[in-house]
């Protein structure tokens, strides 16, 4: 595959090219199957996502920069840089950045000295119940609403507690939380409302961000989401004394050379990942474009099959397709979401069911009383239906079609 001369620095060292990987180092491909659970990635193998990354040329550009800088990390010119840009892209005040999400909202919950007791979703990535308990946090579990799988903001009110302090509610699949409501509850309890929108980026309700609301949100840039930086998150505030606060925590408490004002920690993002911010904004539009294509596709084959349901897209909300969920009612379909999930595998469709299983029903949070199945009968219902579709900018309408065989032609059950 010839896509990269050779490169040379300034300096005239030479940067591995794609051309010449003779020089690049040897690895042991056996231990690193070990660590990779997709690591035997197939030609025909059609995975629940893809990272979508810009050429290659281009991003060699900045990494040439940076290595002449020197400047690797600690709020180098690509951190700044990354900050204003994404801050103006997503429509918000201040932008904060993480080496990840998860850390991003660790920190937001230090931000705000939460402490106590905090409702929120069991049906999330785990890392939204894992921040609460690293804080030292007692999840308080409340049920979904049937229609948007999110917090549903009715059920919220008989699970206040004096402990409570906060609500962490996720706008899961990039699907709007009802905001209005959490903000009315949250007002008159006195409690914060941080937002996992780790699955939100970009996402506009009436044209105004959805990370405008609520006293803080946090967004994920890992490699499987919509946009990524490798790895990487943010937090969004509202205020520069927030904004302050954030940054201190995010770099060990520094508030300069020698003061500490917290015990903070270390959750920088980095140059690479700065960089790759900045050149990725310059993609994002169309990458969401092509993945609305997709969700079109799949949701024209799919809208005449008993037992299979999807999200049809909001009016007034701009959405980011980051995921195509689709819910399946075994007995309207005539097969439970595990039978489709194994067949798909079975022929190397990697569907994933996000998310099961749910928080509540894992080890370390099953026996919280919240957690109990009769406390959350929309969230486990749903955890049991579920089935995210493959879904990235360049699956092609065959590959769909592919995966959509599997729900109209029963004999291949
Ligand atoms: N809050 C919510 C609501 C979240 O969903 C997440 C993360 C977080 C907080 C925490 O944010 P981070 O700390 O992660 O920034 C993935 C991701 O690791 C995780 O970021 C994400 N949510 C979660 C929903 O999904 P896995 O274990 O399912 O990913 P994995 O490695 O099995 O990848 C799925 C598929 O993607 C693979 O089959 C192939 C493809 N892939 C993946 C990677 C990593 C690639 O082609 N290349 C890659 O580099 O968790």
């Amino acid at each position: 595959m010839h896509l990269l001369k050779t490169y040379k620095s300034k300096n005239e060292r030479l940067i591995y090219s794609r051309d010449d990987k003779s020089k690049m180092p040897k690895y042991n491909a056996n231990i690193i199957s070990g660590n990779y659970p997709f690591d035997v990635k197939k030609e025909e193998t059609l995975y629940v996502t893809q990272p979508s990354l810009p050429p290659l040329e281009e991003f060699i550009e900045y990494l040439a920069d940076i290595w002449e800088s020197k400047v690797l990390t600690n709020n180098g010119k690509y951190h700044i840089l990354f900050e204003k840009a994404l801050a103006e892209y997503l429509g918000v005040k201040y932008v904060s950045l993480f080496s990840n999400g998860t850390l991003a909202l660790i920190s937001a919950l230090q931000v705000l000295r939460i402490a106590g007791e905090v409702i929120t979703t069991p049906y999330s990535f785990v890392a939204t119940t894992h921040a609460l308990h690293w804080n030292g946090i007692q999840p308080v579990f409340c049920d979904i609403d049937p229609q948007t799988k999110n917090l549903d903001p009715d059920k919220i009110e008989k699970l206040i507690t004096p402990k409570t302090t906060a609500i962490l509610p996720v706008h899961v699949y990039g699907n709007p939380c009802d905001v209005d409501k959490i903000e009315k509850i949250a007002d008159i309890y006195g409690l914060k409302v941080i937002y996992d929108a780790a699955h939100a980026f970009g996402v506009t309700v009436n044209g105004n961000s959805i990370l405008n609301f609520g006293d803080l949100s946090i967004l994920s840039f890992h490699a499987t989401k919509v946009f990524n930086t490798f790895e990487g998150g943010a937090i969004i505030c509202h205020d520069d004394k927030t904004k302050k606060r954030i940054d201190y925590l995010k770099n060990f408490g520094f508030a300069d050379e020698v003061t500490v004002v917290a015990p903070g920690i270390n959750a920088k993002m980095n140059e690479f990942q700065s960089a790759l911010g900045v050149l990725q904004l310059k993609y994002i539009d169309q990458v969401i474009k092509d993945r609305q294509r997709v969700a079109n596709i799949y949701r024209n084959k799919l809208k005449n099959i008993d037992g299979i349901t999807c999200f049809d897209d909001l009016e007034n909300v701009k959405h980011n397709y980051s995921y195509f969920p689709i819910f399946i009612d075994k007995e309207k379909f005539g097969k439970s979401r595990d039978e489709v999930y194994n067949l798909l595998k079975e022929n190397h469709i990697l569907a994933r069911r996000y998310f099961y299983p749910l928080i509540s029903n894992m080890p370390s949070y099953r026996a919280i009383p919240s957690a109990a199945i009769d406390n959350l009968p929309v969230a486990n219902k749903t955890s049991d239906q579920v089935l995210c579709l493959p879904i990235y900018e360049n699956l092609k309408e065959d590959e769909v079609q592919t995966v959509v065989d599997y729900f109209i032609k029963k004999e291949l059950f």
